[in-house]
């Protein structure tokens, strides 16, 4: 069975590389005719691993192809997600499959409550890979990718294509956790980065800055039903600064290279749960409101 593959972007070229070279028909969907074009005169993906350069020839077709879907990668940002499926919808095969890859949280809802037909897979990644040019992407940084249905706890038959793709994953049963876990790090990490405009490391010299966000987070987590996903997290969260002090954070790397963030799906996400829930989180609040201004005088949106 095809995988169709909606992003040609970062993680969309990686799994359609991959996938595609392990024998596994792999459809790439662009936005329209003219990225079509522009991807067919390209070649194909161009995947960078270990400094080696090298092509794939991946077929595409455009969003309003007529074929149906029943197993789609959607690997866009979490912005893009809820209009991405909005097009897609009407190709949707019954018992279709769907993979949500976007980081933070509310964007998997928002497309799981647009297509009830389907079945909505969320993603948690850790495996990084970055934009060199159009349809070129570079392999940054080995990972792990955990997968999960909030709904239903049966694994999907094609796990085992994903290992034989050499996708490094595992089967999550409390996927949610994954991902307020990864929403809270993220939290706690990526929004001072902008603010000081340094590396992870920098966040070494805010230790009480850092320390009160975790605290704040933690009982969000705690008032949202997650309570394992609070657990040791500022020790976790000081364990990521100095495991890649050197790096700078996704969202720095968005705002410095002047494009849009995914804030509404993290920060914006934590501080409209908290206001749910009637907590008063002092910290994340001001947070929010600095990162806020902070795009704004960049002329970033703010959503
Ligand atoms: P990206 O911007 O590199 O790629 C997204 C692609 O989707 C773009 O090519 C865009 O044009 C395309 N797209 C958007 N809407 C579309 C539509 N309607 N039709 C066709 N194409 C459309 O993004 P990315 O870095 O691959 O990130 C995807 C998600 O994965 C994000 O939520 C990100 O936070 C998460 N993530 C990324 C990485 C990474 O290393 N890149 C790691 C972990 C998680
Ligand atoms: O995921 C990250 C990111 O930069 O988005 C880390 C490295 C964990 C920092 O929050």
């Amino acid at each position: 069975m095809s995988w169709h593959i909606l992003g040609a972007g970062s993680l969309g070229c990686l799994w359609a590389v991959r996938l595609a070279r392990a024998g596994v028909p792999v459809q790439l969907i662009l936005r329209d005719p003219q990225r079509l074009q522009a991807y067919q005169e390209a070649g194909g993906l161009c995947l960078v691993e270990q400094d080696q350069a090298r092509l794939y020839a991946i077929p595409g077709q455009t969003l309003d192809n007529p074929e149906p879907i029943r197993r789609l990668l959607l690997a866009c940002k979490a912005y893009d997600a809820e209009a991405a499926i909005a097009g897609l919808a009407p190709r949707l095969a019954a018992g279709a499959e769907l993979v949500l890859l976007q980081n933070g949280l509310g964007s998997q809802d928002a497309v799981a409550n647009l297509v009830p037909q389907a079945r909505c897979i969320y993603a948690s990644s850790t495996e990084g890979a970055f934009r060199q040019k159009d349809f070129q992407v570079v392999f940054a940084g080995h990972g792990h990718t955990w997968l999960g249905d909030p709904l239903k706890l049966e694994p999907p038959t094609w796990l085992a294509e994903l290992k034989s793709s050499g996708i490094v994953h595992d089967w999550s049963l409390d996927i949610l956790s994954r991902l307020w876990r990864k929403l809270a790090l993220n939290c706690a990490i990526n929004p001072l980065t902008v603010l000081y405009d340094c590396r992870n490391g920098g966040l070494r010299e805010h230790p009480a800055e850092v320390a009160s966000l975790c605290n704040e987070l933690g009982e969000l987590l705690q008032s949202c039903g997650q309570s394992l996903a609070a657990e040791d997290l500022h020790g976790e969260v000081q364990r990521v600064i100095q495991a890649t002090a050197a790096n700078y954070s996704s969202m720095h790397q968005d705002v410095s290279q002047g494009r849009r963030t995914e804030i509404a799906y993290l920060l914006g996400y934590a501080c409209a749960a908290a206001q749910r829930h009637r907590l008063v989180l002092p910290h994340l609040q001001a947070l929010h409101s600095r990162l806020l201004g902070h795009l704004h005088a960049r002329g970033l949106p703010s959503h």
